[in-house]
């Protein structure tokens, strides 16, 4: 399924043009506190947001797994799903993808395919945390931090394997992370599998091609209970030191312990120079993988905050890979990613609302309570109006996700794919 320009605009058209009243009445708010409306609705316009591979499907929990329809069940597939969404926002331009699970057979074609989309090749994620059907190693007592030669090994090999298909692809970064940890005390001489890891990773590095960038992912728990051998920001931070100054940290919102504050994370991170990669999603409990922005708005919005101010003042940091790292089993994963995608462009308006120096200002004069004001002032204005105009600038839908209802986009995958339909991977 194609969705065209035409029938975009032909929507808009149709549908959404008394949203220029709610643009005029917020523009004129803040045209009045000095903001540069038209430079905000470029940024959001410019902002692009990398779908991984693996979000396509329905998810599912170890309780088992409910299909949706219509879900793709090759990799041509899953870009033509990107493909709707990047031609109903414009901000999904890219894919990420996850090796094995979606090996490009046919490398021309894939190429091809993305290219029709308008799709480029983002941080390509490699697997060591499950055995393939044909492995020659098991990774059951970890991969880059086990501390048999054998599997080790294996799993360099694995990541450089996966190197090499993105070099194919033009994919410019490496994403790791690994599950390697234990389950109980004693299993695991801390010092040796961290020292592993880091060797491990450095032989990687050092193969990586001279452009390419490593992302070093850190959760805290989960497949492992007791401990994980990249537990946090601290070890990814010092993992990316050893290797070089090609390899960053890469922060997943759901990967810290309850009430971490993420958005301090970030700040040091960035002022150092080191913060690679995101993933975005949303939780409550641990690594949820919910919808983004559905149950701590606010927190997104500090974050963001920070990354603002980082994109804005650390010249010594990347640009930074953004992903949605969510994917669950009741939504139509579809709408699922476009309402990631609204709350992810919502928080980011928001933070490029701040205030920046009166925010300073008050700082310097320790108004605590003004510092506060500034900053909800921000996150309780509502920007939407920005966001459609970003979007129609770009071509996309104003409203992506009553365009998608509307253009029965499920309903026509349904009919092409089957109501059984399995995405491939996970
Ligand atoms: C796992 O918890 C991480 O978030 C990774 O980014 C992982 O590779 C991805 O979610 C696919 O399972
Ligand atoms: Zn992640
Ligand atoms: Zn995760
Ligand atoms: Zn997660």
């Amino acid at each position: 399924m194609k969705i065209t320009t035409d029938r975009i605009s032909e929507f808009n058209k149709s549908n959404h043009s008394s949203y220029k009243t709610e643009l005029d009445f917020l523009k004129n708010k803040l045209v009045k506190k000095g903001i540069d409306t038209e430079e905000i609705i470029s940024k959001v316009a410019d902002f692009q947001v990398a779908i991984p591979s693996w979000a396509l499907g329905a998810g599912g929990t170890r309780f088992g797994r409910f299909s949706y329809g219509g879900e793709p069940a090759s990799l041509e597939q899953k870009l033509d799903d990107i493909g709707v969404l990047h031609a109903l926002t414009q901000s999904a331009g890219a894919v990420s993808l996850h090796i094995p699970w979606d090996i490009p057979k046919d490398v021309k074609a894939i190429k091809e395919k993305a290219q029709s989309h308008g799709i480029v090749f983002d941080a390509m994620n490699s697997n060591t945390f499950q055995d393939q059907p044909e492995a020659k190693e098991t990774y059951k007592y970890g991969s880059l931090s086990a501390v048999n030669d054998a599997p080790r090994d294996y799993a360099i090999g694995h990541n450089l394997e996966v190197i090499k298909i993105g070099e194919e692809l033009g994919s410019k970064s490496l994403t790791v992370w690994l599950a390697d940890g234990a389950n109980f005390p004693g299993q695991n001489n801390f010092q040796r599998v961290l020292q592993n890891t880091e060797n491990s990773l450095k032989s990687i590095y050092g193969k990586m091609p001279k452009d390419w960038k490593m992302f070093i992912e850190y959760k805290p728990y989960e497949p492992n209970f007791y401990s994980t051998v990249i537990q946090d920001w601290g070890t990814s931070f010092m993992l990316a030191n050893a290797c070089g100054e090609r390899a960053y940290t890469l922060v997943d919102l759901g990967h810290h312990l309850p009430n971490t504050n993420i958005e301090q994370i970030v700040a040091t991170l960035m002022l150092k120079g080191k913060l690679g990669g995101f993933h975005f999603n949303d939780s409550k409990y641990g690594d949820d993988d919910i919808t983004v922005g559905s149950i701590k708005p606010y927190s997104l919005f500090l974050i963001f905050n920070e990354l603002v101010y980082g994109m804005e003042n650390n010249p010594q940091n990347p640009d930074l890979a953004w992903m949605i790292d969510a994917s669950h089993n009741t939504k139509d994963p579809l709408e699922d990613l476009l309402q990631s995608l609204e709350a992810i462009l919502i928080a980011y308006t928001q933070a490029l609302l701040v205030d920046q120096k009166a925010l300073k200002q008050a700082q310097q004069e320790n108004d605590v309570v003004t510092c506060q004001e500034i900053l909800q002032d921000a996150y309780r204005t509502d920007v939407r109006p920005l966001l459609k105009a970003a979007r129609e600038k770009s071509g996309a839908a104003i409203n992506p996700l009553s365009a998608y209802r509307n253009l029965e986009v499920r309903k026509y995958l349904v009919k092409e794919r089957g109501t059984k339909s399995k995405a491939t991977g996970l």
